[in-house]
């Protein structure tokens, strides 16, 4: 009778748990796996509570899958190997490179610059049911299309947005995120940061942190970045803490306000420096382009 009653309340609703088995990825032959960053250092910080990353505050804490089911990790490597770096360090290494957000089935946004520049030629894939970089857990997606925001600008960092359409995610533990409704475009207050970027240390982190960031309004972001003419507009929004902040590696990874998605992470001037908040890109103000180019692909052109 239980089990009845559970059934018949699944069939009403969009429940989404495993609807056939999702075996792991196979992996890449003679590819490294590396969980070093771009300077070959990575670090799990919170294994010090002082030392706990800028993705971190009084407060701070690993985030668990439940916390963060939407969080996803792209990992992007080379065939070819392009440097004399130890394998496990350079472009050949699989590793994660950036954050991005699960916001439907098959759809992950991030930054435009995670996919653009140099890693329009790298080869892409998706890590979600997860929040440890250094084990097994979750499961890889397929990229099947990368699309960077038209516009998107890499000296200004103007439309720093893009979506990339993936294997559809049905696992447990996974859940997309609902984006911000246009009426709360203007949300302040605290929001929260999620991601895998640099530490205080200056190393990668290897498990995903969260941190409280404060939403700043427009015209105190403009006048923190003056030296930026045109690049604090309607499209961006600025936020972080007293001593918090995203950094390199968070990228393309989620601002959330109220479980909503609220901002893409974009760009700063350094990390965690006081009175230079970090720069998102405001989802409220993508919201038609994220809607249409959805909607597009999904009819198949
Ligand atoms: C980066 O390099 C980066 N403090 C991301 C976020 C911020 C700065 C730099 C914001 O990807």
């Amino acid at each position: 009778m239980g089990l009845a009653l559970l059934s018949s309340c699944a069939a009403g609703r969009d429940y989404s748990w495993p609807k056939f088995d999702e075996p792991d990825e196979e992996p890449i032959n003679n590819l490294a796996t590396s969980l070093y960053d771009e300077d070959g250092r990575i670090e799990d910080p919170c294994r010090d509570e002082n030392d706990c990353s800028y993705v971190h505050s009084v407060h701070n804490a690993p985030a668990s899958q439940q916390m963060a089911p939407w969080q996803a990790s792209i990992w992007a490597y080379k065939y070819q190997r392009t440097s004399k770096l130890p394998v496990e360090q350079g472009d050949w290494a699989k590793r994660h490179r950036c954050g991005g957000t699960l916001i439907a089935r098959e759809w992950i946004l991030t930054a435009a610059h995670c996919i653009a520049g140099k890693y329009r030629n790298y080869t892409m894939t998706v890590r979600l049911g997860s929040t440890k970089l250094s084990d097994r857990s979750g499961r890889f997606y397929r990229v099947l299309k990368k699309i960077p925001h038209k516009y998107y600008d890499s000296r200004t960092k103007a439309n720093d947005i893009a979506l990339l359409q993936i294997e559809p995610a049905y696992r447990n533990g996974v859940r997309p995120i609902s984006l911000i409704g246009s009426n709360q475009a203007g949300a302040n207050g605290s929001a929260n940061i999620f991601g895998y970027g640099k530490t205080r240390n200056g190393g990668s982190s290897a498990i995903l942190l969260w941190a409280s960031v404060d939403v700043w309004n427009m015209g105190a972001c403009q006048q923190a970045y003056s030296h930026y003419p045109g690049r604090i507009n309607s499209s961006v929004i600025c936020a972080n803490g007293p001593s918090t902040d995203t950094c390199q590696g968070d990228s393309g990874g989620p601002l959330v306000f109220r479980n909503k998605l609220l901002g893409v992470v974009s760009w700063g001037d350094g990390c965690a420096q006081p009175g230079r908040p970090g720069v998102y890109a405001k989802v409220a103000h993508y919201r038609n382009w994220i809607d249409t180019t959805m909607a597009s692909r999904a009819r198949g052109r």
